[in-house]
């Protein structure tokens, strides 16, 4: 398989190939999930974990006490740290309606955010709505081809579909949450949520698999790990082991 550092050299997306660098220099493939309700817990989570990841994944619209100050501080520390942000904002209407969401409301996510993602449900006119906003600014996005969640409606009909729809804007898109490796572009990075160390499920319908089934195995790029490392008593310990397990998977991987 190729390295991160190849597959940099094959994309011309400048989020995917600023991605790309940032894990071969401090050899992370973890995005860690921080669910926080309060900005000062989003805010010394991500600096305890910073130096382990990757990408700080974020649910900005479950904060209690959101400031617009909270952006330039998310972006203070993803340069101190050399991370990427990426809101989970899940986007979901027709491109019109995504466009104003993107860009503007009180959390002017094109503003601050590396990267979003949407679904795909929609059809081609989302992609097309937050790409008029997120090009401009060098954003990327990601396809939702897959979900974690026990009896989602993401069937190999749907995330074969939401591929096709992918390839067919890669000058916006630069990849999918799926739970495995479905294309076979070299630029296109899989961010791969339900994650723990051991499979499982929570009492709300999440699965969880391993690292190793999602990346040596599947074959996907990033994990994302919310809970099981910001749950733990150490996070910044849990973070640590996360992330060796993962890179150490993608070693082997790129080996082989
Ligand atoms: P957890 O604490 O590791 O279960 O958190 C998982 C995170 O990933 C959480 O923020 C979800 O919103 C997100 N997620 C997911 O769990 N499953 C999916 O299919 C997608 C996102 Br898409």
């Amino acid at each position: 398989m190729l390295s991160y550092f190849k597959r940099a050299n094959l994309t011309l997306h400048p989020v995917a190939q600023k991605l790309f660098k940032v894990m071969e220099q401090k050899q992370s493939n973890l995005c860690v999930a921080i669910d926080a309700t309060k900005k000062d817990d989003l805010l010394s989570l991500a600096e305890q974990i910073g130096p382990e990841i990757c990408v700080l994944k974020t649910h900005i619209d479950i904060l209690e006490d959101y400031t617009p100050k909270l952006n330039d501080e998310l972006k203070r520390l993803s340069h101190r740290h050399q991370f990427l942000l990426f809101e989970d904002r899940k986007f979901a209407d027709i491109g019109n309606t995504v466009s104003l969401q993107y860009e503007k409301g009180i959390y002017r996510i094109a503003e601050w955010a590396d990267l979003t993602n949407a679904h795909v449900l929609p059809g081609p006119g989302i992609i097309e709505g937050l790409k008029q906003v997120g090009k401009p600014l060098g954003r990327g996005l990601l396809l939702l081809a897959e979900m974690s969640s026990a009896g989602a409606m993401t069937d190999a009909q749907y995330a074969k579909k939401a591929v096709e729809m992918g390839e067919a804007h890669m000058d916006f898109v630069m990849g999918f949450i799926s739970q495995k490796k479905l294309s076979e572009h070299p630029g296109m990075v899989h961010f791969t949520p339900g994650i723990q160390l051991h499979e499982g499920k929570d009492a709300l319908g999440q699965r969880y698999t391993t690292v190793e089934d999602a990346i040596c195995r599947r074959k996907t790029d990033v994990i994302i790990v919310g809970r099981g490392i910001t749950g733990a008593s150490d996070p910044a310990a849990a973070a640590k082991m996360y992330r060796s397990a993962a890179w150490e998977c993608y070693t082997k991987n790129a080996l082989s």
